[in-house]
């Protein structure tokens, strides 16, 4: 028979998760994934200025607001039919770029890392290696300053097989001091060209309203160069530190096997050239994106049974309902969305592409395949791979930065029309689709990564892609299952996003 065990709440994610696991002989036998609040973005867009939407929009989350935000600026781009200048597409693409990597430390050390370090090994190490005593101690410190301990999220701590490795241990407790520093970097890179971060008040259609100057393009260089320091010397080392110590987790979390990308990172004029390219994979055949076949389902959704793509009705007593969150599905099928998507579309794509490149150069210096990056540890490693990619973008872009020219083009609202703006944030494919009338929004509809990867069941009862990550899974404790939690992170779930 099976047992129900519930994870909630899911801590050290963004927004409101529970997971509703039946366990049955140690196996997962179902998994459930329960968006538990309702925010509404899209109803408070009815009726506003459509200008209001880049700002608003970015405030769906305090993590990806760059991506939100671009989403909501290429929308009314493609509604007003208008071109952005050289200057805006580079500054977008390097505010996107700080942003991943604000992201992906976030996610790695800060959402993440907690399930794998052994603090209570390194507070207890008391071995003579003069280094390891030296970072224990300024750890104490750390935890001290900063009012971290004993409390979350450090503890309580699932009784589990943690690294073992002493020297990894504290390398890993270590940066997660330093990342926060990092993160602050992060946000300093965006603000040279958007004001203070989290919310990017140069973001408009059209552009970006700062100029570019000399200095602006200084201060980018030495904050892009700082970024790598951190990632090549530390973030690399530490992530491949956990992949050795949990080499079991290259099997583990193995999902829906559709990918879907929006592409992100112009090269060229007319949002073209992407860095991140786009593209659909069903069972292995790859298509084009079109989002015509996008639907969103609510069977198991707490929406009334006639809302679906670009409708939402809250019912939040809707019987056999559980979770806020919709189901989008493509052509009817659930696609896990994020850096595994963008690596199997990269690979699935006619032609070459600098994704692949580097993917394929990453695992030949660890040793693994392709196929097994559809797991929990293959989420964490493209996290890195892209970041290498975009940090060597960054550098050349700041150096086409051109000063004195133009980095927003000019712009009338129509009294109508109708736009879809696409990108890869982060956590993946955001789509965004305005409706304007009477020079007003008549209505906004978003679907963001989240959605896709968190949906619960469909109306045909096929479950969401973290559900079936987890379906299958072997857990050693089922009262304590982390390798459900290890399973969930990786894929870096953002509740507020998805219920937007
Ligand atoms: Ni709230 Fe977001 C990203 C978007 S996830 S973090 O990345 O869009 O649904």
């Amino acid at each position: 028979m099976a047992q129900k065990v519930s994870i909630d709440p899911f801590t050290r994610i963004e927004g409101h998760l529970a997971i509703n696991l039946e366990v049955e002989g140690n196996y997962i036998s179902d998994a459930k994934c329960v968006g538990e609040m309702f925010r509404g973005f899209e109803q408070i867009m009815r009726g506003r200025s459509p200008l209001d939407a880049q700002q608003i929009m970015q405030r769906i989350c305090g993590v990806c607001p760059v991506s939100q935000g671009q989403a909501s600026s290429l929308a009314q781009e493609d509604a007003y039919g208008l071109e952005i200048p050289d200057n805006g597409r580079l500054i977008r693409n390097i505010m996107l770029g700080a942003n991943y990597f604000h992201n992906n430390v976030t996610h790695f050390y800060h959402l993440s890392a907690m399930d794998f370090i052994d603090v209570k090994g390194i507070l207890a190490y008391q071995g003579k290696d003069r280094m390891l005593l030296d970072i224990k101690s300024w750890v104490q410190q750390e935890m001290r300053s900063k009012k971290l301990f004993p409390a979350a999220p450090f503890l309580p701590r699932y009784e589990t097989r943690y690294i073992q490795n002493a020297e990894v241990n504290i390398s890993a407790l270590k940066n997660y001091f330093v990342a926060m520093d990092i993160r602050a970097l992060a946000h300093q890179l965006v603000a040279i060209f958007s004001g203070k971060m989290p919310h990017m008040a140069s973001n408009v259609p059209g552009g970006v309203t700062e100029q570019v100057t000399t200095k602006k393009i200084a201060l980018c260089r030495t904050k892009t160069r700082q970024l790598r320091e951190f990632l090549e010397t530390e973030y690399i080392h530490d992530v491949l530190a956990v992949a050795n110590e949990f080499p079991e987790y290259w099997q583990l979390g193995k999902s829906c096997g559709n990918y879907l990308s929006y592409g992100s990172f112009a090269q060229a004029k007319g949002n073209t050239n992407k860095v991140f390219e786009p593209g659909v994979l069903i069972n292995g055949t790859f298509s084009e994106v079109d989002t015509a076949s996008i639907t969103e389902q609510v069977k198991y959704s707490k929406y009334s049974s006639d809302s679906g793509r670009g409708k939402t009705n809250p019912e939040p007593n809707k019987s056999g309902a559980y979770s806020w969150i919709k189901a989008p599905r493509y052509n009817g099928e659930p696609m896990e969305v994020g850096p595994l998507s963008r690596v199997m579309v990269a690979y699935a794509r006619p032609g070459d592409s600098l994704l692949k490149q580097y993917t394929d150069q990453f695992l030949r210096q660890i040793g693994r395949t392709v196929e097994e990056l559809d797991s929990c540890l293959g989420r964490h490693a493209i996290r890195i791979i892209e970041l290498q990619l975009l940090l060597d973008r960054m550098e050349e872009w700041i150096e086409k930065l051109e000063p004195g020219q133009p980095a927003c083009a000019d712009f009338t609202i129509p009294a109508s029309g109708k736009g879809a703006g696409l990108t890869e944030a982060p956590r993946g494919a955001l789509g965004h689709w305005i409706s304007i009338e009477n020079s007003k929004v008549s209505n906004y509809d978003c679907i963001v990564p989240t959605t896709w990867n968190c949906s619960p069941k469909d109306d045909k009862e096929v479950s969401g892609p973290v559900e079936q990550a987890l379906i299958g899974t072997y857990v050693q404790d089922k009262d304590n299952p982390i390798e459900a939690a290890r399973i969930v992170r990786a894929f870096d779930p953002c509740l507020a996003c998805a219920v937007h």
